[in-house]
């Protein structure tokens, strides 16, 4: 992809800091498309003839990071499609939410699909992470919303993707945005930000 066709925004933080909740308004309002790697995995995994549909649920539920081969190349089909659709005029804007979760995938994207523009990061503590999560898992059917789950993803996430985070803070592109406030507030101040980035 050259970067005078796509624009992307990586969107970074904890699992139930709010990406998903925040890429929905960005959506709306910018028209913006949005790929979530959590989603894309998780379509994968339900896909009929899937080869990697058990290794896919078996790092999912244990909060691991499936390798980046086949994360990378599901996000790369999903931006290939939403270009060749004509449906959005601004299809080559994209949010790629909740990736890229490790340093490795930072890099075989920029080498293989294109730089990110910014990184938005929704910054929030895990006890606010957890309390979201296991409201949420009481109906959100996600195989990973429960309370060992939940422990095994803030664990990879300190460890392995908050590094990416500071890989990204160290070019300046990162725009950290507090995501303890109500989802309105949180949005309000990221298009504030947005807006002080893209005018
Ligand atoms: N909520 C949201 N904002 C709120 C607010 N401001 N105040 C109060 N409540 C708020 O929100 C979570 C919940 O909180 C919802 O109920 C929401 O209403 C409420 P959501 O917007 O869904 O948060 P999000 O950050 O998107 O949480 P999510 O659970 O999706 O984050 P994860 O990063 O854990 O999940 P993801 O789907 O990205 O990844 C899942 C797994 O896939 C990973 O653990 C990993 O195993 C695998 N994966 C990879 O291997 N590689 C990848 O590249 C990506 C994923
Ligand atoms: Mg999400």
């Amino acid at each position: 992809f050259s970067p005078s066709d796509v624009t992307v925004l990586f969107v970074l933080g904890g699992p139930g800091a709010g990406k998903g909740t925040q890429c929905a308004n960005l959506v709306n309002k910018y028209g913006f498309t949005h790929l979530s790697a959590g989603d894309l995995l998780r379509a994968e995994q339900e896909r009929p003839g899937s080869q990697f549909g058990d290794l896919i649920r078996d790092h999912i539920k244990n909060g691991l990071i499936v390798p980046m081969e086949v994360t990378v190349q599901l996000l790369e089909n999903a931006m290939a499609e939403a270009l060749r659709s004509n449906t959005n005029a601004r299809k080559g804007r994209f949010l790629i939410d909740g990736f890229p979760r490790k340093l490795d995938q930072a890099h075989k994207f920029e080498e293989s699909v294109c730089p990110a523009r910014v990184v938005l990061f929704f910054d929030c503590p895990e006890t606010v992470m957890e309390e979201r999560l296991l409201e949420r898992g009481k109906t959100s059917g996600r195989a990973d919303d429960n309370a060992d789950s939940i422990r095994k993803r803030f664990r990879t996430f300190v460890e392995t993707s908050m590094p990416v985070v500071d890989y990204y803070e160290k070019q300046g592109k990162v725009i950290r945005i507090d995501a303890t406030p109500t989802p309105d507030q949180v949005f309000a101040r990221t298009q504030t930000r947005l807006t002080e980035e893209f005018g």
